[in-house]
């Protein structure tokens, strides 16, 4: 299977995230990618799309946020990465504030995704990876990987949030429609909810939004991914939530993936993107799901059996140690 990964997808490296109460090292760092790039092998470096694709999922005045916030927070003397400590709940009113933790309320909903030097760069070349892999599989290809890092799922149209800048797995979605296809699924396994992808595309007929994922009253982001969000306006009926409580193993999340693989096929799409997250894993230190390295084979081929052309964005997975075979697992089911 073609693989698409840049190195500058390493620049991204905060130093820490607020994890329940504290300061910790932060979890989503370039050594996952050490990881996965140990046990895949070859990969090929994308072309760069520029920022067209890019701008047509995400604000102009969000990108520009993304680009110069470190240098923003540097240039007011702060320490560290950039972070915000107080956001709009009540409304967002484009206010175009100029103070940088103004604007990092504004842009963002959660204290877990910090904007460092690399930032922009890492988020830039993640969704270049991912555009790379969809101009593989428009071109052919039963199924491509794009080596997605900073992942993308939690991150919306204007707003950053859960490790996640820019939305890889949206920016191929949109691309794919522009590209010509009428209809196209996004099947997201991640752990999480994938609340930036359905947002993006929550009020859209041509983008379904499948989601099996850790149930939101007792896992983050909480407010999003509960089963009676189902799409609003022409898009009502094109979301598809399915949460499944902690502690979940394969029979069940295998029972969650063909509703949503049944959903997918009824819904007529010529296309998945699959944003995969390997924080399924029953060894996750953040993550409460039971899957084995040998169970993500087995959810592989059952999405090849779908028998569309598929893209997978790497999202989630922060059981370093695992990551490489779960993810070649995962791959080896194509
Ligand atoms: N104490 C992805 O898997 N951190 N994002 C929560 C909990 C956010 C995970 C902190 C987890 C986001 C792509
Ligand atoms: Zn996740």
């Amino acid at each position: 299977m073609r693989i698409f990964h840049s190195p500058r997808q390493r620049a991204h490296a905060p130093e820490k995230e607020l994890h329940n109460g504290a300061f910790v090292p932060f979890a989503e760092h370039p050594g996952r990618v050490d990881a996965i790039l140990a046990a895949v092998g070859r990969t090929e470096e994308p072309v760069d799309h520029g920022e067209a694709p890019i701008l047509r999922v995400h604000g102009r005045a969000y990108v520009a946020f993304l680009k110069t916030a470190f240098d923003e927070w540097r240039a007011a003397g702060r320490p560290g990465d950039a972070a915000g400590y107080v956001w709009p709940i009540v409304g967002r009113r484009p206010l175009h504030l100029s103070r940088i933790d103004a604007k990092l309320g504004q842009y963002s909903y959660d204290a877990s995704t910090p904007i460092a030097a690399g930032t922009w760069q890492a988020t830039y070349w993640s969704a270049q990876s991912a555009l790379s892999g969809l101009d593989a599989v428009l071109g052919g290809e039963p199924a491509a990987f794009a080596l997605c890092r900073p992942p993308g799922h939690h991150a919306g149209a204007d707003y950053a949030g859960g490790y996640c800048y820019l939305n890889a797995a949206a920016v191929a979605a949109q691309a794919a429609i522009d590209a010509g296809r009428k209809r196209v699924a996004i099947l997201d396994v991640d752990y999480h909810h994938g609340n930036g992808t359905q947002d993006i595309f929550l009020d859209r007929g041509d983008v379904f939004f499948a989601s099996i994922h850790a149930d939101p009253r007792t896992d983050y982001p909480f407010y999003w991914g509960h089963a009676d969000e189902v799409g609003v306006g022409a898009g009502e009926g094109t979301t598809l939530n399915l949460p499944l409580p902690r502690g979940t193993g394969i029979d069940a999340f295998e029972a969650g993936l063909d509703r949503a693989l049944a959903a997918i096929a009824g819904f007529g799409a010529e296309l998945i993107v699959c944003s995969f997250g390997a924080d399924t894993f029953a060894g996750d230190p953040i993550s409460f799901f039971e899957l084995r390295t040998e169970d993500y084979a087995a959810v592989s081929r059952r999405i090849a059996a779908a028998g569309l052309p598929t893209l997978i964005i790497m999202e989630g997975g922060y059981a370093v140690d695992a990551l490489g075979a779960n993810v070649a697992s995962f791959l080896g089911g194509f």
